[in-house]
């Protein structure tokens, strides 16, 4: 299937005008479109198979609880994990990230430990760190930080000591595309007995992930960022660690024996899924997976790669346009326009059909390090076309005239 112009047909989403142009959606990092399978899936799962799941033995229950079990198992394949049990589905990425920071870091960290951390998280892979901080009197430590938004291994190296317990980093940025180096970060953690947590929202949608070959010892996911339904995301962790660590929630499902003044809980890895868990949301990120594997990851890289290149070289040529972030990156750009507020420049750019993000793109200790209050980000996915980055760069070009023209 060829990428860009001929896959558009499959994203009901994109065929739309806004305020009068065909939209150009350049909004991935925040949230993908979806595919009609995935709408498809949800709808039949909704209207043939609803039952809960683990519980019923009657025909609607099996079904439910065949398709649930069966996106496990696609998400298993699709990261490479070892064992079963090693998927969980949760909330989302910011849920696994917190189940990680309160059921396990809370749990063996203490004072004058270290959790080492970057400058370039997401607040959901910084504040539930601070939150553990805060609480076992572990110190926070931060990687020295490149001009370019790229880490050396030899800092990475430095802080990663004999009094780290956890380290703490993103895959992919959400806002300079930086990729981060996890396996030889895996080696270095683990030579000092420190356990990796890796924040895998903008990674996973974008490139083949292996968390065996990374031997990171979480992982994190969002679904929704890869075309799956919001509310579904992915808690991967060596099974291992997870036998250790505590559940996050309490209650139906999780258990194995209940007395009136303690229970048991239940195997991996329904011990981390209490209550009725997101049994629509899985199956529709079981569609959007069995869409990926249908291209092929290496392909969505390669394509991505492609785009994000070409409109490097395109929006660089616009005066005044400042560009965060490494030569080598994901595929998204963040920017300013020299003079324009950023949110001005996404509701200029609105004004002509194009959507991007503007805002501290909950990373506001970097926008700190990048001296700015806020920046605009274009971020791409398979669906985007050179013709969208052309529009993108003329509805700039129209901002920058606009607001030199008004001021
Ligand atoms: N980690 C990273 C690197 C992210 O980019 C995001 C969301 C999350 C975690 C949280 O994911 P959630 O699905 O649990 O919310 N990032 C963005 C963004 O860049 N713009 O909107 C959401």
């Amino acid at each position: 299937m060829n990428l860009g112009k001929e896959i558009r047909k499959f994203f009901p989403a994109l065929d739309q005008e806004v305020n009068g142009h065909p939209l150009v959606y350049l909004d991935n990092a925040a949230t993908t479109q979806k595919p009609v399978s995935v709408l498809e899936a949800l709808d039949k799962y909704y209207r043939m198979d609803n039952s809960n799941v683990h519980r019923g033995v009657h025909t609607l229950g099996t079904r439910a609880t065949d398709a649930y079990e069966g996106a496990r198992e696609k998400v298993r394949k699709f990261i490479n994990a070892k064992h079963f049990g090693e998927v969980i589905f949760t909330r989302g990425a910011t849920t696994a990230l917190n189940m990680v920071a309160q059921g396990y870091a809370r749990n063996i960290c203490q004072e004058n430990d270290e959790i080492v951390l970057t400058y370039m998280e997401h607040h959901a892979n910084l504040i539930p760190w601070q939150q553990v901080s805060k609480y076992t009197k572990a110190q926070l430590v931060y990687i020295p930080m490149q001009s370019d938004g790229t880490m050396k291994l030899e800092d990475i190296k430095k802080c990663i000591t004999d009094r780290t317990k956890i380290v703490a980093m993103t895959h992919c940025s959400n806002v300079l595309g930086t990729m981060n180096p996890i396996a030889e970060v895996a080696k270095l953690a683990h030579e000092k007995g420190a356990v990796l947590v890796v924040d895998g929202a903008q990674s996973t949608p974008h490139m083949s992930v292996d968390v065996q070959a990374l031997d990171c010892d979480f992982f994190a996911i969002a679904g929704h960022k890869m075309m799956g339904p919001t509310g579904i995301g992915i808690l991967y962790g060596k099974k291992s660690l997870l036998e250790q660590m505590e559940p996050f929630e309490f209650g139906g499902d999780m258990i194995e024996y209940v007395h009136l003044y303690d229970s048991t809980w239940n195997d991996l890895p329904y011990k981390f899924e209490a209550g009725t868990p997101i049994i629509a949301g899985a199956v529709g990120l079981g569609a959007a997976i069995d869409f990926l594997n249908e291209i092929g990851m290496n392909q969505v890289q390669d394509y991505e790669q492609r785009l994000v290149k070409y409109a490097m070289e395109k929006l660089k040529e616009i005066q005044g346009f400042v560009m965060y972030g490494p030569k080598e990156r994901s595929g998204l750009i963040t920017f300013n326009l020299e003079g324009v507020h950023p949110h001005d420049v996404s509701t200029v750019l609105d004004m002509d059909g194009v959507a991007v993000r503007a805002g501290h793109h909950c990373a506001q200790p970097l926008m700190r390090m990048l001296d700015v209050t806020a920046t605009a980000r274009a971020s791409f996915y398979i669906y985007n076309t050179e013709e969208e980055i052309d529009r993108l760069a003329d509805s700039i070009q129209n901002a920058k005239e606009y607001f030199n023209h008004v001021f």
